[in-house]
């Protein structure tokens, strides 16, 4: 089944935010931000600003009626600065006015005297300085320091990662509506309402209750909203607060490239012990997080950082340190992957290291070691492992034999083009590492004309999650797709939500649609069987018609829903799940947090220019662990989107902050995303389908983030090349790799001879 977005999407007829029919009276509002990365914030002057044409009012962290703080996981994030900048881009003003244009201009006329303090970019500087946010946390199984006496091999290294700005096609945004009695009506393009909802009480002093938050789609988040999209609404939400006046606000491009957070870039040293047969007997990794100037969801991200430091591959004996630092950028935040791919970048870039140090392919080591079901983790969950599945499947679906010839001959024959492959297998835990965020809550209508709407905490972001939720309803009550509709995700129908992430929203929202579904389905079979005297058991409901023992009756879905209704008999259900069998003990850093983990396996080709540094990815040839899929042209979107961006990641984009914490790469102009061009010129998706039971909606495996880290694989195979050309090149693990360090490295104590 197609997206059910695809048709208004093409038309240009979707609304994002900024489509919203705009309300009489409106006032458009515009942050001033800290021009300092750190200081002492001793004067806010806007009497000039206020001054200026169209502006009507100018807020402070003095207007704030509840109290001055967005922190979710931490209380250390001021919505505006008081005595203190942070980070360039910290919002210290709002000046409202009667259009974007006016607020804008205004922003020029505000002066701060800000006394500024020293700037700490580096996250190994600050955890050397003991500016961390939380105590630093660690995974152990097994005993690394009597494991290397037993290892024939032992290799260290440094593994680096930089930052990704999330490029999200619709900005960040709000807008925020008075009702009656004080109620605000908070139109955000988030991904989590409930946080924007708990953020905008805070913050104006309103009971939850008073604060109705509605989400019709983003356009895309990427994570970016999971935290971030809170200060946006909150400003606007407080602005209407005091004005009593509609208030929007939706970011320029810059504005939100400077001003909100991005991926971790990590920092991380590595150990590794091999046995002679190539099994890893230890390792040992202490990773760095760049975490900015507050917590937001780092402390989260760490740790999902920790749970995949060993990503496909079994190894008994791990300690895995790592140290949420604080730095005066702007709070990094969550990204596809949350953490996972930081953490699994430096286990692959252990193996390299290995293989470069044996002088062999590091896909021996790999595959010597994947994972098989009964493994445990350092964490204490025993896998139902698929990653020899995948990783045979590939390598047979695929002739990696003849890859691996076929780039030998072509590296023989060609002087100035060098081509590499690498092999990135992935394993990806699904569910919130945070047990008690593992729920959600649906509400299925079924009106007397036979058609439903159903709402659920499930956001919509391109990712597909409306569509997968529409089918769970169409298919349990065997209806037709256009019988359903999906209503926008709004804290009065549905409370106290889970952001939409951690690629659970169709486990966790489908299970609980396909609750209220199944019991409405139970009421109405009642009914039916009532009405033709059998027993309910022999009811059935098939293509719009009641069957009985088998036997299509004259009922169809309309009259029966219409007689259960004429029975008095409720159409509608409310209902709830939350995932069985999961729990994780931090204090003693063990547990089972995962419903289960997504698997999967790709072959990455790429050929190098060796004379200009650039480089294009001739293929991507994977094997994927969907489960059973329940909607094969989405998950294909997925995985190509998400491959993509994590070649982004790896190779072209570059977060550069300059040492004063300011970011350079503040615009399209000088931060390089994937277009067409950088895609894999050939994406062949192979689906290993298993019909395994899982606590996947109808078996079918989440599919968001696990794709993303597939786009390692691009960062080893340009590595790989470069080795073709200049075994001398002694490749640093320092993403991302591009065009530029590809020459260096290309030319890094190679004598040139032409
Ligand atoms: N796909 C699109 N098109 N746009 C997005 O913003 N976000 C990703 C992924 N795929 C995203 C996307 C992220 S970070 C997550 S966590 C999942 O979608 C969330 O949706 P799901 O839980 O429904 O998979
Ligand atoms: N968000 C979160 C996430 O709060 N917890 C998680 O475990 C997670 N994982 C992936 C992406 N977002
Ligand atoms: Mo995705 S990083 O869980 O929003």
């Amino acid at each position: 089944m197609k997206n059910i977005d695809s048709y208004t999407h093409t038309r240009g007829e979707s609304i994002y935010l900024d489509d919203i029919p705009v309300v009489a009276g409106t006032l458009y509002g515009a942050c001033f931000d800290s021009p300092v990365a750190h200081g002492k914030l001793i004067s806010i002057e806007t009497a000039e600003a206020a001054k200026c044409e169209g502006v009507f009012r100018i807020l402070t962290y003095k207007d704030i009626t509840g109290e001055n703080q967005i922190g979710g996981i931490i209380p250390d994030e001021p919505l505006f600065a008081d005595h203190h900048v942070h980070f360039c881009g910290m919002p210290i003003a709002l000046v409202l006015a009667d259009s974007d244009e006016h607020a804008r201009a205004a922003l020029h006329k505000i002066k701060v005297n800000i006394e500024p303090l020293p700037v700490i970019t580096d996250p190994r500087e600050a955890a050397a300085k003991g500016e961390l946010i939380i105590p630093p946390r660690k995974f152990k199984i097994g005993e690394v320091d009597t494991a290397w006496a037993g290892c024939e091999y032992i290799f260290e290294g440094q593994a680096d990662t930089n930052g990704q700005e999330h490029l999200y096609i619709e900005t960040q945004g709000a807008y925020t509506i008075p009702q009656e009695n004080g109620v605000i009506r908070v139109y955000s393009s988030t991904q989590g309402p409930t946080a924007v909802q708990r953020a905008v009480s805070k913050t104006t002093g309103l009971p939850m209750h008073q604060i109705e938050v509605d989400v019709t789609r983003l356009g895309g988040g990427f994570g970016g909203k999971e935290d971030q999209a809170n200060t946006w609404a909150a400003l606007c939400a407080l602005a209407t607060h005091v004005t009593k006046r509609p208030v929007k606000y939706s970011l320029h491009r810059m504005d939100d490239m400077r001003m909100t957070g991005k991926r971790h870039p990590y920092s991380s040293d590595f150990k590794i012990g091999l046995d002679k047969d190539l099994k890893i007997i230890a390792y040992e990794a202490t990773f760095y997080q760049n975490a900015g100037a507050a917590a937001d969801l780092s402390p989260a991200v760490m740790e999902r950082t920790l749970f995949h430091c060993t990503n496909s591959y079994f190894i008994p004996n791990v300690t895995a340190t790592a140290f949420c630092c604080r730095t005066h950028l702007p709070p990094n935040t969550a990204f596809r992957g949350f953490g996972g791919p930081q953490g699994m970048f430096v286990i692959e870039a252990a193996i390299a290291k290995a293989a470069d140090e044996l002088g062999i392919d590091a896909t021996v080591i790999q595959q010597n070691n994947l994972l098989v079901t009964g493994n445990e983790l350092p964490y204490g969950q025993k896998v139902v492992s698929e990653a020899n599945e995948c990783w045979n499947e590939a390598m047979a679906r695929f002739e990696f034999e003849k890859t691996t010839k076929a780039v030998e001959t072509f590296n023989a024959s060609n002087k100035l083009y060098k081509k590499g492959v690498a092999i990135m297998p992935i394993c990806f835990g699904i569910s919130f590492t945070n047990t008690l965020m593992n729920q959600s809550r649906a509400l299925v209508h079924v009106y007397t004309d036979g058609s439903v709407v159903v709402s659920t905490a499930a956001i919509e972001m391109g990712q597909g999650v409306n569509t997968k939720i529409l089918q769970v309803v169409a298919q349990t009550f065997s209806i037709s797709p256009e019988k359903v509709r999906v209503n926008s995700t709004n804290t009065y129908r549905i409370a106290n939500t889970s952001p939409t992430a951690a690629s659970a929203a169709a486990d966790l929202n489908g299970k609980a649609t396909l609750i209220a579904c199944e019991t409405i389905l139970g009421r109405i079979k009642t009914v039916a069987a009532a009405e033709l005297k059998v027993d309910e058991s022999a009811i059935e409901l098939k293509d719009e018609f009641v069957y009985a023992n088998g036997t299509k009756t004259e009922w169809d879905w309309k009259k029966i829903v219409l007689t259960t209704y004429n029975k008095r008999v409720s159409l509608s259900e409310h209902s709830h799940y939350s995932t069985p069998d999961i729990h994780f003990d931090k204090t003693k850093e063990k547990g089972h947090p995962f419903a289960y983990h997504v698997y999967g396996t790709a072959i990455v080709t790429a050929t190098i220019d060796c004379l200009r540094g650039t480089y294009e990815f001739d293929s991507v040839n994977l094997i994927h662990d969907f489960g059973t899929t329940m909607n094969k042209i989405i998950d294909k979107g997925q995985i190509e989107g998400g491959l993509v961006q994590g070649i982004g990641w790896m190779t072209l984009e570059e977060v550069v902050y300059d040492k004063n914490g300011k970011l350079r790469s503040n615009a399209l102009s000088t931060y390089k995303v994937p277009d067409i061009y950088s895609v894999p010129k050939e994406i062949n998706i192979g689906f290993l389908q298993t019909q395994k039971d899982n606590l996947a909606i109808f078996r079918s495996k989440a599919v968001g983030e696990p794709p993303l880290m597939y786009g390692i694989g691009a960062f080893f195979a340009l590595r790989n090349a470069i080795k073709n050309f200049n075994p001398e090149a002694k490749t640093e693990f320092n993403a991302p790799m591009t065009p530029e360090r590809v020459l260096m490295n290309l030319y890094a104590k190679k004598l040139v001879t032409v």
